[in-house]
């Protein structure tokens, strides 16, 4: 450590200030953005909270394809309101990044040119009405199941962003929840509607915790930094125990016929999850990877001039 002087403290020395992190993860506390970090602690955060901002973001496009075919007013004003939250979301996870450094704009622009992720969930498409309920019941459940947990991160920011972005998915996951309900006393046609979607998205909803525990290079190190608070493997057998019980209230079918309670440990064990699918995917290779990214390229350079104008408006009162 240098010497203090007499008008400037001294600095802590790296070491002092990675015990001082040390210390506040061990004790479960909060790192806040003034706090000194480790780097990768830092990046390791952006990477993350990018890729949740970005999958909020594009997770608008599958259910606002079908704002304009809502089957009533009632259908078309919740589902205005889903999406409108999920932009909400996107912008607290952006302010959350921006907390680290990371520039917004320039986020947007490594989403566009393929250089950060978005969840794998948002690249199948939405083929009929009862997708809607079921994006909302095992997507917005998964989303549930995945992010309770992270209102326990260890960055400040990032899990209060999660308290309130919980809050409003439990919201969406019931309103799915009750649009299938809804469908299944229907007609025929509607319950295979709703077989139908639930067939196409139970696979895509389970792999969106992510590559196996043993596949997985970030959770280790982010687990021990108590960003992540539990393994993507763990997290999705929660989601298939939670899930199970509701189809059948439902009336549905999980397609898969390895699904069953094991008595020994009371959780559901269920068949292979097809992995080389999921890579093709986030490798930009799924059915609407290039549609997702082409909508959101024009929305950025369409409403370039609002950008423009509101930076140019601001910059005038400054002056
Ligand atoms: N899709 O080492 P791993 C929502 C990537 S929003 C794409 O296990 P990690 C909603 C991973 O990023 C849903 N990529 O990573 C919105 C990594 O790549 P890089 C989004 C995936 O970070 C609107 C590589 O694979 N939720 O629910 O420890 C409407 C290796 O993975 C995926 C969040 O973002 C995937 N599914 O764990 C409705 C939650 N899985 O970066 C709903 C916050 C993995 O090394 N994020 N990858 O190139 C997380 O909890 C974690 O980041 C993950 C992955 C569990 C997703």
């Amino acid at each position: 450590m240098s010497a203090p002087t007499l008008d400037r403290p001294a600095a802590p020395d790296e070491a002092a200030l990675q015990a001082q992190f040390d210390a506040t993860i061990a004790a479960d506390h909060r790192i806040e953005p003034r706090d000194w970090m480790p780097e990768a602690y830092r990046s390791g955060l952006v990477r993350q909270i990018a890729q949740h901002a970005h999958s909020e973001i594009i997770g608008m496009q599958p259910e606002g394809d079908w704002l304009l075919a809502a089957p009533s007013l009632r259908r078309k004003a919740i589902l205005l309101a889903k999406v409108q939250d999920e932009a909400g979301h996107g912008m607290y996870l952006y302010s959350a990044a921006e907390t680290l450094g990371a520039d917004r704009a320039d986020l947007t622009d490594k989403l566009i040119e393929r250089k950060q992720k978005y969840s794998s969930i948002f690249n199948y498409p939405t083929l009929t009405y009862a997708d809607v309920g079921v994006i909302g019941w095992l997507v917005d459940g998964a989303a549930i199941c995945n992010q309770v947990p992270l209102c326990r991160s260890s960055y400040g920011p990032y899990a209060r962003a999660m308290i309130r972005v919980c809050k409003e998915e439990s919201f969406h996951q019931r309103q799915g929840y009750e649009l299938l309900m809804t469908m299944m006393r229907g007609t025929d046609a509607q319950r295979a509607m709703v077989q139908d979607a639930v067939d196409r998205w139970w696979a895509p909803s389970l792999m969106m915790f992510g590559p196996p525990d043993d596949d997985s290079p970030n959770s280790a190190q982010s687990m021990k930094w108590g960003v992540k608070r539990h393994s993507n493997d763990e997290l999705r057998q929660r989601f298939v125990d939670m899930t199970v019980p509701q189809a059948e209230v439902l009336g549905v079918t999980l397609p898969d016929p390895e699904l069953a309670l094991d008595p020994a440990t009371g959780r559901y064990r269920f068949g292979a999850i097809d992995w080389t699918e999921f890579k093709q995917v986030i490798a930009g290779k799924g059915p609407c990877n290039d549609e997702r990214i082409a909508r959101r390229r024009a929305a950025r350079d369409d409403n370039a001039w609002v950008t423009e104008a509101a930076t140019a408006y601001a910059g005038k009162h400054s002056r």
